[in-house]
């Protein structure tokens, strides 16, 4: 079987982003599935775009995005999705939609299907820091989140987000985790899909 991992490109005023340099890391494989890794633009629209092409593409079981949540101290499994864009920066195409709705005939909220507390159990008995978010935020990370929930649903595709922390050495002060410990953490998220 097939897991499709997704992380996205460098924004802001960030030199790296920590969500693809873990999901880099990964192994090939991860127990009996397949590891398909996909780079994300932090761009609105063309995120989800692109990743509903790798979806339909690699046609895969399930699938886990990952994004960066600078100021977070653990990896966060996030439960739901919320229709509404509003961007406190631009994204890397130079837009920043305010109080905007994702779809306006959408749901106001999504769940994601992946087992959350599972995953955040199963890596805290590892000794990762992890804990459960409700909230994605608003920028393109929930919009791409938002978008895979509405196109995985009915199809029996499991699927989810992930927010990491900052990794060492990115911003002075702030919380931040090895890199190989955000990978150890995300590499536990796959081993506790129950479709592997
Ligand atoms: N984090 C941003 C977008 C890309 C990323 O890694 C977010 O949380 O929306």
């Amino acid at each position: 079987m097939t897991v499709l991992i997704t992380g996205f490109e460098p924004f802001g005023d960030d030199m790296i982003n920590p969500s693809y340099e873990a999901v880099r890391m990964l192994p090939d494989l991860i127990g009996e599935a397949r590891i398909v890794r996909c780079r994300l633009p932090v761009v609105f629209g063309e995120a989800a775009e692109i990743l509903k092409s790798e979806i339909e593409t690699h046609r895969p079981q399930a699938v886990i995005c990952v994004g960066l949540a600078g100021g977070r101290r653990a990896i966060t499994p996030e439960v739901i999705a919320v229709n509404l864009k509003d961007a406190r920066i631009p994204d890397n195409k130079g837009q920043q939609p305010r109080w905007v709705r994702i779809d306006p005939k959408g749901e106001d909220g999504l769940l994601s299907t992946l087992p959350v507390q599972a995953m955040v159990d199963r890596m805290q008995a590892k000794g990762i820091p992890a804990e459960l978010s409700y909230s994605a935020g608003t920028f393109v990370c929930n919009e791409v989140f938002y978008q895979l929930m509405r196109s995985a649903k009915g199809s029996g595709i499991e699927a989810g987000f992930v927010h990491v922390p900052y990794s060492v050495g990115m911003k002075e002060g702030q919380p931040a985790m090895e890199l190989e410990a955000i990978a150890r953490g995300l590499r536990v998220c796959v081993e506790t899909l129950s479709v592997i």
